[in-house]
């Protein structure tokens, strides 16, 4: 069990406890978290999402110091589901703290599934918790890619943006509506290389055929080039201007409320699913059942519906 007293002083070690224990889900985590919970609900998420190398890094960096400038606390939390060093690459991580002042106004968690598989989305939301509740009023989440987890990650932000580069022209196409529905802010970076002008208004047009137009608010293409700070003042903006129109047209409230919904269903669901893999006796029983049907004696159906009639009794 975590001890609440260290964190509450503000001690950085007890932070880093209680996102390890989040990540191994130790016994009475959601205890702590139903805790901490209330103090965190003054924190803004902003979620950076794109393809391996767009920039991300380079560009969360620049927005940090433009945060820490302006009064804030940041934290950082870098997520990749497909990299196995993500979490174990202290060094990575010890590289990219350089980059930010070491009083205590930053600071830099990678994360991973540790001790169980899945789960990773869980975890980083609920490292966003323990992040807020100990006073970062910014946290940013870089993920790579839009596989599920991703998805799953970005939906738990109140503000989302969507990194490309002109090299990924096609994938314009290909994303359709996945990228272009969650984000709020599109940023096309390494605007120092061919492509870029052309990508931009592919962009533009994507969205504005995909977005909702009656939402309110027209995601803006921004071009920079965070290796020269290029136009990172303008993305700083359009960030902050995104959060103000969340906030006073009611947008912010209501996704909250959305998040809420969706981490009350996602406890339950994993709650009741190990619970019934305890109850039918999980892997074992599967297999007799999946040796049924590969020998034509049953079906996925009729197991179905056998194992549900069984759990219900
Ligand atoms: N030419 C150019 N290179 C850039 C720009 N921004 C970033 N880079 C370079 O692109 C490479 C990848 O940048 P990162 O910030 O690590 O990209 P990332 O999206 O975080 O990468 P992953 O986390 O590995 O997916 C680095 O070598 C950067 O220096 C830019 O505006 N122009
Ligand atoms: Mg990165």
């Amino acid at each position: 069990m975590v001890s609440l007293e260290k964190f509450y002083n503000g001690n950085v070690r007890a932070l880093s406890q209680l996102i390890s224990a989040i990540e191994y889900q130790q016994n009475g985590i959601h205890k702590t978290l139903g805790e901490i919970f209330p103090k965190a609900a003054g924190s803004t998420k902003i979620g950076i999402t794109g393809p391996p190398g767009a920039g991300k890094s380079t560009l969360v960096n620049s927005l940090v110091h433009k945060f820490i400038d302006s009064g804030n606390k940041v934290g950082i939390l870098a997520v990749d589901p497909t990299s196995p060093f993500t979490g174990g690459a202290l060094l990575g991580d010890r590289v990219r703290m350089n980059e930010f002042p070491i009083d205590g106004r930053v600071y830099f968690r990678s994360m991973a599934t540790r001790g169980s598989s899945g789960g990773l989305s869980a975890a980083t939301d609920n490292a966003t918790l323990a992040l807020g509740a100990f006073g970062y009023d910014i946290i940013l989440i870089e993920t790579v890619g839009v596989g599920q987890v991703e998805l799953d990650i970005i939906d738990s932000c109140d503000a989302v943006i969507v990194v490309l580069v002109p090299e990924s022209g096609d994938s314009v196409q290909t994303m359709k509506a996945g990228l272009m529905e969650i984000g709020d802010i599109f940023v096309v970076n390494k605007c120092d290389r061919p492509g870029s002008d052309r990508m931009a208004a592919d962009l533009r047009y994507a969205i504005d055929s995909w977005q909702r137009l009656d939402e309110g608010w027209n995601a803006p293409v921004v071009c920079t080039e965070a290796i020269n700070g290029k136009n990172l003042d303008e993305l700083f903006e359009s960030v902050q201007t995104f959060i103000k129109y969340s906030k006073d047209s009611g947008r912010f409230v209501k996704q909250r409320r959305s998040q809420i919904s969706k981490k009350i269903m996602s406890l339950l669901q994993s709650r009741f699913r190990q619970e019934f893999l305890d109850q039918i006796d999980s892997g074992a029983k599967i297999e007799t059942f999946i040796d049924e049907i590969v020998s034509g004696k049953s079906d996925p159906f009729a197991a179905g519906e056998k194992l549900y009639r069984q759990f219900k009794v």
